[in-house]
């Protein structure tokens, strides 16, 4: 049985909830120590603390850097109860226990967030705090650690159940978590560091991800799997509430991701994309949300089955009850009006999720990934070509509208899996060719996919005709360009680049097509 809890340590900056977790300590008789700001926030409401000044005899100095460095407050925290030798090297030393500590850290990486100069964020590197919570939680055997708001509850109860004590196992859990946010401040210490030395590329990665959810299995259900997220707040779906529905899965996250980055390329016009295994079977900008959503469904409503589907606007009633009528895992908006989420709450099973806002497509960011005994990071594909850096390379130059079809049909190809192949008419797709080995073999399938979908349609004529077709890498021969004339698109728009670059300009030119050049690849694996 563990000794109740006589003595705590209160040094927050994050003042949430101190007034009442002090309060509930005093109401347990608790006599609490506190340092400057936390002990005037406790004393103001009326209850009694001492400062950690007048506990160790010792002034805060140098602007608050020492405060809680001494002898007085790491003994009491260390102190083993349970050795005799211990317990005498307190009492010869005027040490009293210290049973608990309830510390977070001053906000570090709040203030880089920020954007703060170089002298504010190392102000803000906090040494007392994590030294404290470490003494506490390499002592958890007697000392119960405190570094989140949210467990101030549920130690009060547990207190108060247990005979003003916590338990073993509670004090094993705060530790652990107390381990973890120090290891997970100190990453983002040495992060920002390594940034500050103009590294990209830290000889260490420290990667600071916290849990958000277990899930109930990963890509397989023979595999295990978690969400974390970085805390960068970027919007997109680690920051969306889900307003309704199941429980996302692991590749509902996977597939809503790839959904909600791919309309945010857009955002002059209402745009849809409907994605399924992280690949669109249907991307399109209408004049209004329900008129680019049935656009996007009508370029492959087969595929679009059980798929996500993610909006650049507000989601409204009408567009809700379309997207109603089909069976959809995911929908993903920036925000959904009242009609809209009354109708789409008849669908039980639907994830409805909103974020706030849409993701910036040139926004910096780095990308994660694992192989076998390593990890791959780069900047995330943030590249985007404008219209007045595409060079026309054929004799005949793309009208205006196949020059907003060629640059809606690259943007929507940097988000199709490579080999990418993306044919777009009147700003919808119409075929999408993707994860191939081989470009012509994705050009053939982008064809045939469009004419399978109009066949289903009952349309006389080719989807593909008139249409203006993207390849996200140059084409290495021109099969791939021969396979979209055949297809009957009028326009080509490709990075450029080849050895046979000449022999593809000259087949088009044979062929009276427009082609572009966008000097700028997006593969995508
Ligand atoms: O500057 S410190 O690294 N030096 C210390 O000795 C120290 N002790 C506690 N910062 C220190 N703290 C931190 O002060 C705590 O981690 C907490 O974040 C903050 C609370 O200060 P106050 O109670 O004055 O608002």
């Amino acid at each position: 049985m563990t000794a109740r809890i006589a003595r705590a340590l209160i040094s927050v900056s994050d003042k949430t909830g101190l007034v009442e977790f002090a309060k509930s300590l005093h109401e347990q008789g608790v006599e609490i120590l506190s340092t400057g700001g936390s002990a005037k926030a406790i004393e103001a409401a009326g209850i009694p603390v001492k400062e950690v000044a007048d506990h160790t005899g010792f002034p805060e100095i140098m602007d608050g850097r020492v405060k809680t460095l001494h002898p007085k407050i790491h003994g009491g925290l260390l102190g083993r109860r349970s050795l005799s030798s211990h317990m005498q090297a307190m009492k010869d030393n005027d040490i009293s226990p210290i049973d608990l500590v309830c510390v977070n850290l001053y906000p570090f990486e709040e203030t880089v967030a920020k954007g703060a100069d170089f002298d504010t964020c190392i102000e803000n590197i906090d040494i007392g705090g994590p030294s404290m919570i470490r003494s506490a939680a390499k002592n958890h055997e007697s000392v119960t650690v405190v570094v989140d708001p949210s467990d101030y509850a549920r130690v009060v109860a547990e207190m108060s159940e247990n005979n003003g004590a916590t338990t073993a196992e509670t004090r094993r859990v705060l530790a652990a978590k107390a381990f973890a946010r120090t290891g997970a401040y100190d990453s983002a210490i040495s992060t920002w560091f390594a940034g500050q030395l103009g590294e990209t590329f830290p000889q260490r990665l420290n990667v600071s991800a916290e849990l958000k959810q277990t899930l109930r299995y990963g890509e397989n259900p023979h595999q295990q799997a978690a969400f974390y997220t970085n805390g960068k707040n970027r919007p997109g779906v680690a920051t969306a509430t889900q307003l309704q529905g199941k429980e996302l899965s692991f590749n509902n996250l996977n597939d809503t991701d790839a959904a909600f980055e791919l309309v945010s390329e857009f955002d002059e016009k209402p745009a849809v994309a409907i994605i399924k295994h992280a690949n669109p079977c249907g991307v399109a900008e209408g004049a209004t949300l329900i008129e680019a959503y049935n656009k996007a469904l009508s370029c492959d409503p087969v595929s679009a089955f059980g798929g996500i589907i993610a909006v650049n606007r507000t989601l409204d009633k009408e567009t809700a009850e379309e997207i109603a009528k089909l069976f959809a895992e995911v929908v993903i908006c920036p925000d959904a009006d009242d009609a809209a989420k009354e109708v789409l709450a008849a669908k039980k099973n639907l994830r409805l999720l909103v974020t706030g806002g849409m993701a910036d497509p040139e926004g910096e960011d780095m990308t994660l990934r694992s192989l076998a005994g390593g990890y791959l990071l780069q900047n995330r594909d943030a590249g985007r070509v404008k219209r007045d850096e595409l060079k026309v390379v054929t004799k005949r130059k793309p009208t205006e509208a196949e020059l907003d079809d060629l640059l809606f049909a690259f943007r929507v190809g940097k988000h199709v899996k490579s080999n990418a192949i993306v044919y777009v008419k009147d700003g919808k797709t119409v075929g999408v060719g993707a994860g191939q080995m081989s470009r012509v073999d994705s050009s053939r399938i982008a064809a045939w996919k469009a004419e399978e979908a109009g066949k289903n349609a009952g349309e006389a004529e080719l989807r593909t005709k008139g249409s203006v077709v993207s390849s996200d890498a140059f084409f290495p021969f021109a099969d791939g360009l021969l396979a979209a004339v055949k297809a009957g698109a009028t326009a080509v728009i490709q990075p450029g680049g080849s050895m046979r670059d000449e022999e593809v300009i000259a087949a088009a030119d044979e062929h009276d097509i427009a082609m572009v050049f966008t000097g700028m690849r997006h593969f995508r694996h």
